[in-house]
């Protein structure tokens, strides 16, 4: 059964997906063995076929909605088991850029590897992330940009982070197309990851 749901999140089958989470459910399976052994397991997969260039985005993007489903069915049965997430991530595109394909796949890999995702969209300024953290208190928040002319913005939302006094809270991961290592050096951040599946190891790392 488990099975079944793994290789239907590699295939990016949703229906399957859900309907193997709900079988599996039905039949007393433990939600945490659903999610790790199943779901997250596949996505594993899919994150190193990925960087092995054995699978591409529009695959990625697939099997990541597979993901979505089912956990959609599988969240409350989470939260009755009391399977707690990973981690907390504040996740959002930059003041003026309004491109959240990649930041979307960002959020759904870090969903798959079991963190919590607080998703803000698209051309959030630097107090909207500074609200956030302080509301939801998140162990990373992650800055997405695809225009060279919004990757100052995560300076400036550093900038805010240390001005507000949760810098030291937070551990701040940068992305996005133009966005490079050298570059997150530079503004401070504490990670850099070069696509969504790096950024889920990234963000693993940072805990
Ligand atoms: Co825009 N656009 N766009 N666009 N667009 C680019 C980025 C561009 C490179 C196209 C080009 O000219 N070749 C160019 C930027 C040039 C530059 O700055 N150097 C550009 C431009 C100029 C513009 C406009 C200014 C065009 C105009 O109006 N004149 C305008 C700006 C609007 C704005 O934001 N204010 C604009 C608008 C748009 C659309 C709305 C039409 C649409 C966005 C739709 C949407 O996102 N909902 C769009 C699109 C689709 C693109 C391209 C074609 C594709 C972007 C994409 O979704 N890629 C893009 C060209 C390109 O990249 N080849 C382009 C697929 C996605 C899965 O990859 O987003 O890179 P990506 O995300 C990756 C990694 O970067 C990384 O992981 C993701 C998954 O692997 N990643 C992170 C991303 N965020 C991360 C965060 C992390 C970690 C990793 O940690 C937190």
């Amino acid at each position: 059964m488990l099975d079944t749901i793994y290789q239907s999140v590699l295939s990016g089958n949703a229906p399957e997906t859900a309907q193997g989470v709900q079988q599996a459910i039905d039949a007393g399976l433990d939600p945490g063995e659903i999610l790790n052994q199943g779901m997250i397991a596949a996505m594993a997969e899919v994150g190193q076929r990925f960087e092995a260039g054995d699978m591409f985005v529009p695959e990625m993007l697939i099997a990541a909605r597979a993901m979505k489903e089912g956990l959609a069915i599988l969240q409350p049965h989470l939260v009755d088991a009391g399977v707690e997430p990973v981690g907390k991530v504040v996740l959002g595109t930059v003041k003026g850029d309004l491109h959240d394909i990649g930041k979307n796949l960002v959020g759904m890999m870090l969903e798959g590897s079991g963190f919590e995702v607080i998703d803000l969209g698209v051309d959030v300024p630097p107090e909207g992330f500074v609200a956030a953290i302080q509301e939801h208190q998140p162990q990373i928040v992650g800055l997405s940009a695809l225009l060279t002319t919004t990757m100052p913005g995560m300076q400036e939302i550093i900038e805010a982070l240390v001005a507000a006094e949760v810098r030291d809270h937070v551990k701040v991961m940068v992305g996005g197309a133009p966005v490079t290592s050298d570059f997150a050096n530079e503004i401070g951040a504490d990670a850099y990851a070069a696509d969504a599946s790096a950024a889920a190891t990234q963000a693993k790392r940072l805990l």
